[in-house]
């Protein structure tokens, strides 16, 4: 063989080599997963109503990225839902025994609830119609919903899912859902 055909019978052999490992590779499912919570709080008119500092300053309002929170109740009661409240991602797969870390990375709390079927929180004005969930009754003054909150800029774990589909919710922001597929 000379040199040149020797290189190149190399070459052949590394490419073969790395499409048979690729197309070998299983699908992938995590042992954990990361997710956030999102919002876009104004800061204005959510602490003129809520409190100081109910709102952390992140969802830059001055360059209008905030929602006031008199257009996220109407948005909400027209059945539009602002979408800039969201989970990241919506659906994802983790190993049974994996972990998800949920992270707040909005201006506000929220929380991140497993629920048996997705509905209503526990502010009706945000639940355009819909029924509060067996889940989320009663608020922060019951202590299975006040141990999902996560506040602002703090993060939750989940751990010890069982094997198949689990949804989580907003108990605040009932439009903000996950649905994780446990594997
Ligand atoms: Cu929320």
């Amino acid at each position: 063989m000379t040199n040149n055909a020797a290189k190149l019978a190399l070459i052949v052999a590394c490419v073969t080599l790395a499409a048979v490992t690729l197309a070998a590779a299983p699908e992938k499912t995590s042992t954990s997963a990361q997710i956030v919570a999102l919002d876009e709080c104004d800061p204005l008119t959510f602490n003129a109503a809520l409190g100081n500092d109910f709102c952390k300053n992140v969802a830059l309002a001055p360059l209008g990225f905030a929602t006031t929170l008199q257009d996220l109740f109407a948005k909400a009661a027209a059945g539009r839902p602002d979408q800039g409240w969201d989970f990241e991602p919506d659906t994802l797969k983790v190993k049974e025994g994996g972990t998800l870390f949920v992270s707040d990375q909005g201006g506000e709390p929220h929380t991140f609830t497993e629920v048996k079927q997705f509905g209503g929180g526990f502010i009706e004005g945000l639940n355009a119609g819909d029924r509060v969930v067996p889940e989320c009754v009663g608020g922060f003054s019951t202590l299975d919903v006040a141990k999902t909150r996560i506040i602002q800029g703090r993060q939750t774990q989940v751990t010890g899912l069982s094997k198949g589909i689990h949804h989580f919710q907003c108990c605040i922001h009932p439009w903000m859902r996950v649905t994780v597929e446990v594997k």
